[in-house]
């Protein structure tokens, strides 16, 4: 008799076990990306330390999802201040451009009604002019020679602009080296590229670029680009491989030419005021996560960058590797804007700029 007891809880524990099994399979996601969706949440709640009932909350803007190394330095952020500062603070990082794209999104955090957000410094020139070096195009020849200006005086030299102006940079995250992708044709030289639709950034020394090449460039926010792909109003745009693969362009985009005709950065910006309200021992703590959460992110973009191009061809790009002979020809195709927008920038801040480069090298 007990056997046959045991034999039937066995076995309703078992059906209860399916049952629940199936119906979380159900609730859980239905294609594979959303497992992750599960596991990341659990991530972010193992992430969010305990904070404080009357924790200060401050609110992250990226322009990026989840999975892209501008949220997971934020993230990083956001552990290593709720931890140091023992929940004081409440870090909410908020993607896929929820807060408003990178223009909006800083002159919020300018104004003071949004605390911080990493943003690409490209569409910033109405703010923050000297920042322009950065899209000089061909003009950062390696990583090497980034960090070199990231964490050297003339990246402070430009950051420190921002502070007049209501905002305060904490830290250098990485963009990258952008790539040319369209739907319409392979392009080996500027002549393909004559006619093409191109998106750029919201800043004049891209646009000025691809008219240079023949292109016809349209500048747009980040969050319409894909729309803007899928619709085919335009034919390309330019970014590199993470925001590519993990914004899923290979779906909309048969094409990429690995250019690298810009090395930009993500910024990580808070509001001046804020900032000056901190007390010396908090704005130590944000500095230092900040520069933590720089080095996490720009590990990670940079193994992306290496690894990420095999995914883009495995979900069918076709990938052209440029010859030297053929990338120097984009080099001297865009040649003239160095001269159109030396004077905005800055010549000094240029030379500067390009001797800091090579004492890196
Ligand atoms: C995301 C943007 C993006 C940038 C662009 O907020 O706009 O193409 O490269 O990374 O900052």
């Amino acid at each position: 008799m007990k056997k046959k007891v045991v034999s039937l809880v066995l076995a309703s524990l078992m059906t209860m076990s399916l049952f629940t099994g199936c119906l979380s399979s159900k609730q859980a996601p239905a294609t594979k990306e959303e497992p992750k969706q599960e596991a990341k949440q659990e991530a972010k709640q193992e992430q969010k330390a305990e904070v404080k009932k009357d924790a200060k909350i401050i609110k992250i803007s990226n322009g990026i999802n989840e999975q892209h190394p501008a949220y997971l330095g934020s993230k990083e952020f956001e552990r290593i201040v709720e931890e140091k500062t023992d929940g004081r603070y409440d870090i909410q990082v908020y993607a896929n451009a929820q807060l408003g794209d990178d223009v909006k999104a800083t002159q919020d955090v300018k104004m003071g009604t949004l605390e911080m957000v990493v943003t690409s410094a490209s569409p910033l020139t109405g703010m923050a002019k000297e920042f322009m070096v950065f899209d000089l195009p061909f003009i950062v020849p390696n990583t090497k020679a980034a960090d070199a200006i990231f964490d050297g005086p003339v990246g402070k030299k430009i950051g420190d602009t921002l502070d007049s102006k209501g905002i305060h940079l904490l830290a250098y995250y990485e963009n990258g080296f952008r790539n040319l992708t369209n739907s319409a044709k392979e392009v080996k030289s500027p002549e393909d590229v004559k006619g093409l639709k191109i998106r750029t950034m919201e800043n004049p020394i891209h646009l000025a670029a691809w008219k240079a090449m023949g292109a016809n460039p349209t500048p747009m926010p980040f969050s319409e680009v894909f729309t803007a792909m899928q619709q085919h109003t335009i034919d390309g745009q330019e970014n590199p491989v993470p925001t590519i693969n993990l914004n899923k362009f290979y779906e909309v985009q048969k094409y990429m030419t690995m250019t690298g005709h810009v090395y930009g950065p993500h910024i990580m910006l808070i509001s001046g005021k804020l900032w000056e309200s901190l007390s010396d021992e908090d704005k130590k703590i944000f500095e230092e996560a900040a520069q933590e959460s720089a080095k996490l992110n720009r590990a990670k973009n940079r193994e992306m960058s290496e690894s990420m191009v095999a995914d883009l061809k495995a979900a069918g790009m076709t990938v052209t590797e440029l010859t030297p002979e053929q990338q120097k020809a984009f080099q001297d195709a865009v040649q003239p804007v160095y001269t159109q927008f030396e004077n905005e920038i800055g010549k000094e801040l240029i030379a500067e700029f390009k001797a800091a480069i090579e004492a890196a090298k």
